[in-house]
């Protein structure tokens, strides 16, 4: 799915070290979660991303929108670091914590695992329209992760109300 294939050799050596450098830290047990079956590991490999249920709400004329959508990883950790569009000026990451929420510089992806970003919890928030978005319209995203490169998305503007899993 990653449009950037980075250099497996060095990437290999780093995911290598993070393992390294988590077990010394007492992280022996995020391995033994994900040692089944795994070669060397299945925690230590290279994150295997893929995004899904990804959705604009409609916003406000000109408005701020939020957006969702699920990181799915099928290999070791990773980060989301950065969110551009060039149909936006701005996106920026969101994590909502019991009554507020706070602009963060990067989100995990745990290792065999999903970062969601879904209503009440972490989101995008999205700014600056180049044209006021409209039902219908796919807008592009594009998510940067520390290991996986940038991954580019194709996300569907919905009605203020859709949940994921309707059409
Ligand atoms: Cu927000």
């Amino acid at each position: 799915m990653s449009p950037v294939q980075t250099g497996t050799s060095r990437f290999r050596r780093s995911a290598l070290l993070g393992a390294v450098v988590a077990t010394a830290l007492g992280g022996g047990a995020i391995l033994a979660a994900c040692g089944t079956g795994g070669q060397n590991g299945a925690s230590s490999g290279p994150a295997r991303i893929s995004v899904a249920d990804e959705y604009i709400p409609l916003p406000p004329a000109g408005g701020m929108a939020a957006g969702y959508l699920t990181v799915r990883n099928d290999g070791g950790k990773d980060q989301l670091l950065k969110v551009t569009s060039p149909a936006a000026e701005s996106v920026t990451m969101h994590r909502s914590t019991a009554s507020t929420m706070e602009q963060v510089d990067s989100l995990d992806v745990p290792a065999h695992g999903a970062l969601q970003l879904a209503r009440g919890g972490n989101h995008l928030m999205i700014m600056g329209w180049q044209k006021a978005p409209a039902l219908g319209d796919e807008l592009e995203l594009d998510l940067t992760f520390a290991k996986s490169g940038t991954i580019s998305v194709k996300v569907p503007v919905k009605e203020l109300t859709y949940r994921p899993g309707q059409s």
